[in-house]
């Protein structure tokens, strides 16, 4: 597809900020299509015959950040097909770019991003919700020690991206630690004055 034939927003936040929450309101709000780069690397790493599974399975317990061709190259299929399939033109890309690496490969070969939203929320917050979920969820990475990892990675590895864009301007950055209901309503508020609808 033609990178100016679709709108990339990528949707970035701490493990457990509320994203994957967030983003299932605008999809149904704006008729976004929401992709995952988490949900992506689970379901590729159950696929039987992947020859990444070991590697992703590793890597997500690790709070480690999967090599970045494979996430970008899951992105790029996923939004091929849901251009060719559902002749989708707004995408939700969750969770991901979250090194530079990625950010810069995926700008640089899939599209570039519109905006970045950026739900912000203190690590004792995002803790406790994991930590709740985790008693249901079944994620290999919702318990005590993978979180730290995932916390650690954060903020030495995924906050320079969101730094990174912050100085370019194309951050939208909205407070993510009260009630969801109320983040959604600043969400929208934010983004409806950038995006003009
Ligand atoms: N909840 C949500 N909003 C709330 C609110 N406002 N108030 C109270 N509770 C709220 O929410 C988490 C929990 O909190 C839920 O129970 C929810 O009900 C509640 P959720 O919306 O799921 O938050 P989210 O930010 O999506 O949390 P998630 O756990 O998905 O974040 P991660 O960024 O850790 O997970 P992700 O799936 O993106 O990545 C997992 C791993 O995959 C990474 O650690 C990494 O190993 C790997 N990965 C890569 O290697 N590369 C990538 O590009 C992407 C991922
Ligand atoms: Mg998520």
């Amino acid at each position: 597809f033609s990178p100016s034939a679709v709108t990339v927003l990528f949707v970035l936040g701490g493990p457990g900020a509320g994203k994957g929450t967030q983003c299932a309101r605008l999809v149904s709000t704006y008729g976004f299509k929401h992709l995952s780069a988490g949900d992506l690397l689970r379901a590729e790493q159950e696929r039987p015959g992947s020859q990444f599974g070991e590697l992703i399975r590793s890597c997500i317990k690790n709070g480690e950040i999967v090599p970045m061709e494979v996430t970008v190259q899951l992105l790029e299929n996923a939004m091929t097909e849901a251009v060719k399939e559902e002749g989708t033109s707004r995408f939700l890309i969750d969770g991901f770019p979250r090194k530079m690496d990625q950010a810069l490969k995926f700008e640089e070969v899939v599209c570039p991003a519109r905006l970045v939203l950026f739900f912000d929320c203190p690590e004792a917050e995002m803790e406790r919700r994991l930590m709740e979920r985790g008693k249901t969820s079944g994620r290999a990475d919702d318990n005590a020690e993978s979180i730290r990892k995932r916390f650690r990675t954060f903020v030495e590895t995924s906050m320079p991206v969101v730094d990174y864009y912050e100085k370019q301007g194309r951050v939208v950055k909205v407070d993510a630690t009260p009630a969801p209901e109320e983040v959604f309503a600043v969400t929208k508020e934010r983004l409806g004055k950038v995006l003009g609808d």
